[in-house]
């Protein structure tokens, strides 16, 4: 869905953009940064169509979140016309679900392909969010320190020598809580 104030966004407002597949988050992070955390914690959010846009004031700064939506489909728009989303961003986030590791391959695919269609721009922050790094994580024989420790290994992998990033666990499930791991 686009949002109407998409097209005059304010000047000075911050660039951030949230990508990664689908059902992995992107819509939670974007609520909870807006304060309606809860929410999405009890109904599904509707899978985004296309991108959405929304501007949050925060701490005296404006920022506009694009939010985009990660079905295949859409994905693969946006390669077409990436520079739309590469104009003026300060920010890429790229969210992972964590407990999904059946797609760590699609999503590290998608990261590859993000990464190559940015990494001429210079000045653009990027952060790999490990998400939906819930306080009670259950780990079994799919889900485990060894499994996420390689999946790391094969994140850092994937980013070219000399590519600034970060690399951080979330989740909604704690008052938006980040910590960075590398
Ligand atoms: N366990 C857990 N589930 C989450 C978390 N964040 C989002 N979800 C759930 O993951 C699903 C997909 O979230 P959504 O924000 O729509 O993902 P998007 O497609 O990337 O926008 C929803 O059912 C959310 O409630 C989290 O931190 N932990
Ligand atoms: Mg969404």
């Amino acid at each position: 869905m686009k949002s109407s104030r998409e097209d005059s966004p304010a000047e000075e407002s911050i660039k951030i953009v949230l990508i990664g597949l689908d059902n992995s988050g992107k819509t939670s992070i974007l609520n909870c940064l807006k304060g309606i955390k809860g929410i999405s914690a009890f109904n599904n959010p509707m899978p985004t169509k296309g991108h959405d846009v929304q501007q949050i004031e925060a701490l005296n700064s404006k920022y506009a979140i694009w939010d985009l939506g990660g079905q295949k489909a859409y994905l693969d728009d946006y390669f077409r016309d990436f520079k739309k989303f590469v104009k003026g961003t300060n920010k890429f986030i790229y969210v992972i679900d964590i407990q999904d590791p059946k797609r760590y391959d699609l999503a590290l695919e998608y990261l590859k392909r993000v990464i190559s269609s940015i990494k001429e721009s210079k000045n653009i922050e990027f952060s790999v969010f490990l998400h939906k790094f819930d306080p009670d994580l259950v780990f079994n024989n799919e889900l485990n320190d060894l499994v996420i420790n390689n999946f790391i290994l094969k994140v850092k992998e994937t980013f070219p020598p000399k590519f600034i990033y970060s690399i951080n666990k979330t989740t909604i499930y704690a008052i938006f809580e980040k910590t960075k791991i590398t």
